[in-house]
């Protein structure tokens, strides 16, 4: 290794030389970590997400409807880690942009390779965040589906995550800690610049987080002022992300009936329904979108619904909404949620009547399960 100016310098001098260049590997390595730490954490949580709600066909029958807050435990993990990644991103950007413009722009072959897995590294990562981000304020200003290349992008950047960090291992290794091989003899500590530049990052991450993770982390529901849901906003203290009018769902007549398809198929009148005997249950509704909100649920359970149709424990369900259109107007649930008591065909929110907005006359309710598919309006149960 060469001996720059600096360096000579820093050996004369027994203080650090405030000017380290900050486009440097230990830089790049400190925010580097905390980087992949942040995208670990938002891809595990968002496979988990992918996987509850489209499960493969093996899988649909295992998935756990307990503990009853572990959705909304991993998917405010999936927002907030994503939330956070944001800054880093940037930062990470900063800190290596100079290597961009090297000259010439290609040495070899396996330089050229390097490159395009960075483009893809880069290109992936700032696709996944914005797109993640546009999703928690439902803006969607492209022409493909959200869900599915949100995912196959997850994938595309976890690789070349991976990819990265085998091909810097040996920088990585070098600038894990502060006495890094090139440096020893030196101060075992990092220049002023570089610790203030961490603390200022420190401090967005610690912002950004602050006033978005009380939308599902209630406690600090007070901080949330950058999150476009907060979660007692809204018709009966929940927010609603989709509407009654939205869906086409204007009322809701006297003529409405609950059918329970299966072995002995039947239907009941709403009075009907009211009739059987109530259970009351306190269950978040936590949406992908990282809202999330605790609530006191009444209603009938759906185990006893099914049981009357003659349905097997362990059989599938499908809910129908009223809803014409729409992609979660039919959803379907595997034998743990369907069989377990907490799971309920709700009539009433903390107390009241489900507003319309809600899913009045009754919606789904089921433990850890994702928002997207406790179905609002629902009018029929087919045991499948
Ligand atoms: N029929 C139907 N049910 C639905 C939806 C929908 O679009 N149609 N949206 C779901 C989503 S994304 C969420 S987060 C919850 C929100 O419930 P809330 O509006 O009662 O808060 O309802 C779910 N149930
Ligand atoms: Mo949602």
């Amino acid at each position: 290794m060469e001996t720059s100016p600096r360096r000579r310098l820093h050996r004369l001098l027994p203080v650090p030389v405030p000017s380290a260049p900050l486009h440097d590997a230990r830089t790049a390595t400190v925010v580097g970590r905390w980087l992949g730490l942040t995208v670990g954490l938002c891809f595990a949580t968002g496979l988990l997400s992918h996987v509850l709600q489209h499960p493969p066909h093996w899988l649909v029958d295992h998935l756990p409807s307990r503990p009853a807050w572990g959705y909304r435990l991993t998917q405010g993990l999936h927002v907030a880690s994503g939330t956070a990644a944001l800054p880093l991103l940037l930062a990470k950007l900063w800190t290596v942009y100079p290597k961009l413009f090297v000259w010439p722009p290609v040495r070899s072959a396996r330089h050229a390779l390097e490159r395009i897995s960075v483009a893809v590294l880069v290109a992936s990562a700032v696709f996944e965040l914005l797109s993640g981000l546009l999703n928690i304020v439902q803006w969607y200003p492209w022409p493909f589906p959200f869900v599915p290349v949100h995912f196959a992008v997850g994938w595309l950047l976890v690789g070349a995550v991976l990819l990265h960090i085998a091909v810097k291992w040996p920088q990585i290794s070098d600038h894990w800690t502060r006495n890094a091989p090139g440096t020893r003899g030196l101060p075992a500590e990092d220049g002023p610049d570089r610790r203030s530049l961490l603390a200022g990052l420190g401090a967005a991450v610690g912002a950004v987080t602050l006033t978005t993770v009380g939308q599902s982390f209630t406690p600090l529901g007070k901080l949330d002022l950058l999150a476009p849901r907060h979660p007692g906003h809204g018709p009966q203290g929940l927010p609603v992300n989709r509407t009654a009018r939205a869906a086409g769902i204007t009322t809701v007549g006297p003529d409405w009936r609950l059918t329970v398809v299966g072995p002995r198929p039947y239907d009941l009148s709403l009075a009907a329904l009211r009739a059987l005997p109530q259970h009351e249950v306190h269950l978040p509704l936590a949406c992908v979108e990282g809202w999330s909100v605790s609530a006191r649920w009444t209603g009938v359970r759906v185990r006893d619904l099914l049981q009357h149709a003659g349905a097997h424990p362990h059989a599938r369900v499908r809910v129908v909404s009223l809803e014409r259109h729409g992609a979660y107007r039919v959803t379907e649930m595997g034998p743990t949620y369907a069989a377990d008591p907490l799971t309920l065909l709700a009539l009433r929110l903390n107390g009241q009547e489900l507003s319309l907005d809600h899913g009045h006359p009754a919606r789904l309710i089921a433990p850890n399960r994702p928002g997207v598919l406790q179905t609002k309006w629902v009018t029929r149960l087919e045991v499948l």
